[in-house]
């Protein structure tokens, strides 16, 4: 694996684990509800997890929990736009959590350095939205659609279908001609998967074939964790850590956590423990 990350305006060192804090745009995103939904207070919220130790900020306008409704381009482009201009000069890279090509131009050139896309840019006109610009792209997998994906996930043998599925879209990335330093894969915790496929995935992490690329975990506060500890959302906030950490213990390079500060901490101590870093 290269330990450089393209990302924008940024080389990223993978050496260390990174934490990338989730900034929701959102009125209904499902753990955070709308407190972040304005521009001002999703600017500050984004501050806020710097100061934790955030290293990326991931800006999301349309949520993508289960069950969710579609949000159009135009107000998603509304509701990010003001927070990639207002967090542009905090000192980290800004990734867009988007699947809409209209959204990922947007976004591009209003500065953002990363697209985080849950369908794997399969959208027509996704990868030519990204092909020519800077920005690192992290290349998700998901059954189905965020409104029906988690109403009857169903695998061959869950595995192979991701990591065949990632292998196919890390090909259409190089074919548009995106440097490999520029991607980043996830095995999309939640997404059209039932508890016991998630946690053998996370469990059999080290046994996937990511082709060296880097992994970006998402397993905060999700669903997979309430199944484990029968806690609302807010409440997962060690649950999610223990994931966390077993994801890094297995490869894991990046995490997208709602908890930056927590992870930040625990993070610190894992490291220690393996690796003997002491700061
Ligand atoms: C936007 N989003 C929600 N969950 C996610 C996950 O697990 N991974 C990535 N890359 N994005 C996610």
């Amino acid at each position: 694996m290269s330990s450089t990350l393209l990302c924008g305006r940024f080389e990223l060192d993978l050496e260390r684990p990174l934490i990338m804090g989730i900034v929701n745009v959102t009125p209904d995103s499902f753990s955070d509800g709308n407190k972040h939904f304005s521009a001002d207070q999703a600017i500050a919220h984004g501050r806020l997890l710097i100061e934790q130790g955030a290293d990326i900020l991931d800006i999301g306008g349309e949520s993508t929990r289960p069950g969710a409704d579609p949000v159009p381009a135009d107000e998603e482009l509304k509701r990010i736009l003001p927070v990639i201009r207002g967090l542009h000069d905090a000192g980290v890279p800004l990734s867009i959590d988007t699947f809409k090509p209209e959204v990922m131009r947007g976004a591009l050139e209003a500065g953002a350095d990363m697209i985080n896309d849950i369908y794997a840019l399969r959208l027509p006109g996704a990868l030519a939205a990204v092909a020519d610009s800077r920005c690192c792209v992290c290349a998700m997998h998901m059954q189905g659609d965020p409104k029906t994906m988690q109403q009857a996930p169903r695998y061959e043998n869950v595995m192979q279908d991701v990591e065949q599925f990632l292998h196919e879209r890390i090909a259409a990335l190089l074919e548009a001609g995106i440097d490999r330093r520029r991607i980043v894969l996830d095995p999309g915790f939640g997404f059209g998967k039932t508890p016991q496929q998630n946690y053998l995935l996370l469990r059999r992490l080290h046994e996937l074939d990511g082709q060296g690329y880097p992994w970006l975990l998402g397993l905060s506060r999700k669903s997979m964790i309430g199944h484990i500890v029968d806690r609302e959302p807010a409440q997962r906030v060690s649950g999610s850590v223990a994931a966390a950490l077993a994801g890094l213990a297995r490869g894991a390079n990046i995490l997208r956590v709602h908890d930056v500060a927590e992870t930040a901490d625990a993070v610190k101590v894992w490291r220690a423990i393996e690796h003997g870093d002491f700061l």
